[in-house]
């Protein structure tokens, strides 16, 4: 089987993302039967959906996680819920939307179809803070995560679909001693544990 793992570029005041360094380090491991490709999304509400929709049409895979930093969040975050709405700070090539929908006539709302309960309990398991989270914000992370569920509830082959929030990493709380952070081996830890969850 495979899974498409995707993490982002930096974006806003944040000079590192902790996803971009988890995909890198995931790329080509197999987990639970899952052989792992990685896609490093652009903090881009336009060229993210062209991308993402791309590897979803040539990769074909059976599940896609997606993961987005959640800077100031003390937990690791399965998200329950896209809301078919745009709205936010500039992304990277200085676009803001303002009150806009994703899909023209899409569904108010499309839930993750990952087993969010089942990852939650088993990081707390292992010792990993984690909570399900009923919103993903309206930024480029709900964007991804509606994208890749319309998409997935028109596919004839359909696939497994959701998102994770993650909280900064150490690296990022020395610049932004406000933030609560997990380390790097931690944050790499709770996504293989996601993925032993499918
Ligand atoms: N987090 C942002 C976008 C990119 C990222 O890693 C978000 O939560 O929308």
């Amino acid at each position: 089987m495979k899974l498409l793992l995707t993490g982002f570029v930096p974006f806003l005041n944040h000079k590192i993302n902790p996803t971009e360094e988890i995909v890198k380090a995931l790329d080509s491991e197999t987990i639970n039967g899952y052989t792992i490709e990685t896609r490093v999304l652009p903090v881009d509400f336009k060229a993210s959906e062209q991308e993402l929709l791309k590897e979803i049409d040539e990769r074909k895979p059976d599940a896609v996680i997606m993961l987005g930093l959640a800077a100031g969040r003390s937990k690791i975050t399965p998200e329950r819920i896209a809301i078919n709405v745009k709205d936010g700070a500039k992304d990277n090539s200085g676009f803001a939307p303002v009150d806009q929908p994703i899909v023209e006539g899409g569904p108010d709302g499309l839930f993750s179809t990952l087993p969010i309960r089942k990852m939650v309990d088993t990081l707390n398991e292992s010792y990993l803070p984690a909570k399900i989270s009923n919103t993903a914000g309206t930024y480029l992370c709900n964007n991804m995560m509606y994208v890749a569920l319309h998409e997935a509830s028109r596919a004839n082959d359909s696939f497994k679909a959701g998102f994770i929030h993650l909280p900064a990493s150490h690296e990022l709380a020395i610049e932004n001693p406000a933030l609560p952070s997990m380390s790097l081996d931690d944050l790499k830890r709770t996504v293989r544990i996601c993925i032993e969850a499918l």
